[in-house]
């Protein structure tokens, strides 16, 4: 085989990337925000748009030679626009955090109030979380969350926006089963003149197909990433929509002065590119029937594991995810049952559960489905998943975090190390690694 050019020059580097490669390959991807890029997107975001500086917008730019670029990216401003049928779509933000700050900074002054679904509701760190996040440290952020069947509460949301009078409600998921009723979350903005924000980075590839009510009619302003359900690159982009337009005309320009210079510099063109192709496949049908898999697969995923008795947030699904709740068994378990599965090669993430106290140690583990259906899998793989899953949720039945805050993380460690031997556990990586040799990552 001929060496690469990183081969040669850098093989400490290759070698990890070698690694990287192989394990993505061996081990399952239920963590929902993951996806496989194909390598026509990635080919993009590896050419030589990469080299060039283009600070300012096409036509508009601080820095010469960008008449090619110029039009990668209106190419890619175009897609979007006709994708989503809408007036208006900045394509540079970096990716979605800073694109959420850049949508409250060109819509709001900090000082005012925000809202938001709380994290721990399955909401996203940037919807207005407190202290940590500028959402919350720039602004006056209130925050609603789930009612008792584990769905949004919009009467909560509702009456808070009625006590609060916030200038932004920013409504999307990052770790939520269920469909968003946009409709009404507008109701509620317009009650109290308050811009509509979509975040719909988790859903995207499911709206683009029609798999979930688009925000298109209701939101002033549309964000989402494009690395998720989209199959892109790293990035987002931002649309603002006819309403927003109607409510407010200058939001195209507070935007694009909010992403540059309010936030950014040089926007990464071969990002930018990776974007543009992602959207072209989003229109085949072949990414119609991807998206249609997704949710065929995770509705199979819950009726298996809620067949073995695995408790999950609300049920069940409507999208691509599940919340496994594992709270009942002790707090924290989570933690415990992520790494567990990690170490059998099925790769998810530790996520809070409504009865959390402790975010660091929650009880919750996320599960999703759009990688393993970018891979080729369909509903009988999902049950063998899920039967992994269970028989590793059983063989750690009897593991708990210990209450002591000092002890928890050296625990952890020792719970790692013995996964990784345990021979019960083996058994299952094996099984895992012989089913991904059927489905190629792309
Ligand atoms: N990190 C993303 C997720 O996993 O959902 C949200 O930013």
């Amino acid at each position: 085989m001929e060496h690469t050019t990183l081969q040669i020059q850098d093989l400490e580097l290759f070698d990890l990337i070698e690694r990287e490669t192989r394990r993505q390959q061996d081990e399952i991807t239920l963590i929902p925000s993951e996806n496989y890029a194909s390598p026509a997107v990635r080919e993009a975001v590896a050419s030589a748009l990469a080299n060039k500086y283009a600070e300012g917008y096409a036509g508009r730019r601080y820095y010469e030679g960008n008449d090619i670029v110029d039009q990668v990216e209106l190419l890619a401003v175009k897609r979007a626009k006709e994708l989503f049928g809408v007036p208006y779509a900045n394509v540079q933000p970096y990716s979605g955090s800073p694109a959420n700050s850049e949508i409250f900074f060109a819509l709001a002054e900090p000082g005012s109030t925000v809202m938001g679904l709380a994290l721990s509701s399955g909401g996203h760190l940037t919807h207005g979380h407190p202290k940590v996040t500028f959402s919350g440290k720039y602004y006056k952020a209130v925050q609603f969350g789930l009612a008792s069947d584990a769905r949004i509460d919009y009467d909560q949301m509702a009456s808070l926006a009625r006590e609060h009078k916030p200038s932004i409600i920013i409504f999307g998921t990052t770790a939520y089963s269920f469909t968003l009723d946009w409709k009404r979350a507008r109701e509620i903005a317009d009650e109290v003149g308050a811009y509509l924000v979509a975040d719909i980075s988790h859903i995207i590839g499911l709206v683009i197909t029609g798999d979930h009510p688009s925000p298109v009619p209701y939101a002033h302003v549309i964000m989402s990433t494009t690395h998720k359900t989209l199959r892109g690159p790293r990035g987002a982009i931002i649309l603002v929509t006819e309403e927003g337009l109607q409510k407010d005309g200058d939001l195209p320009k507070k935007i694009d002065a909010a992403v540059m210079p309010g936030m950014q510099g040089g926007p990464h063109e071969n990002a930018i590119a990776g974007i543009a192709t992602s959207l072209l496949e989003a229109t085949t049908d072949e990414f119609k029937q991807y998206s249609r898999q997704v949710i065929l697969n995770a509705k199979a995923l819950e009726s298996e594991l809620r067949a073995k008795g695995i408790e999950l947030i609300g049920g069940g699904t409507e999208n691509h995810l599940l919340v496994l709740d594992f709270s009942k068994q002790s707090l924290g378990k989570g933690t415990l049952v992520a790494a567990a599965l990690n170490a059998a090669g099925i790769v998810a993430n530790r996520n809070t559960v409504p009865s959390d106290t402790n975010p660091f140690y929650p009880s919750g583990v996320r599960v999703g489905t759009p990688a393993v259906t970018t891979r080729g899998m369909k509903e009988h793989e999902m049950q063998k998943v899920a039967g992994w899953i269970v028989e590793v949720v059983e063989i750690i039945k009897d593991e708990k975090l210990p209450e002591a805050k000092e002890q928890k993380q050296s625990y952890i460690a020792e719970f790692r190390a013995r996964m990784q031997n345990d021979p019960r556990i083996h058994i299952i990586r094996n099984l895992v690694k012989d089913l991904c040799a059927q489905y190629p990552t792309p």
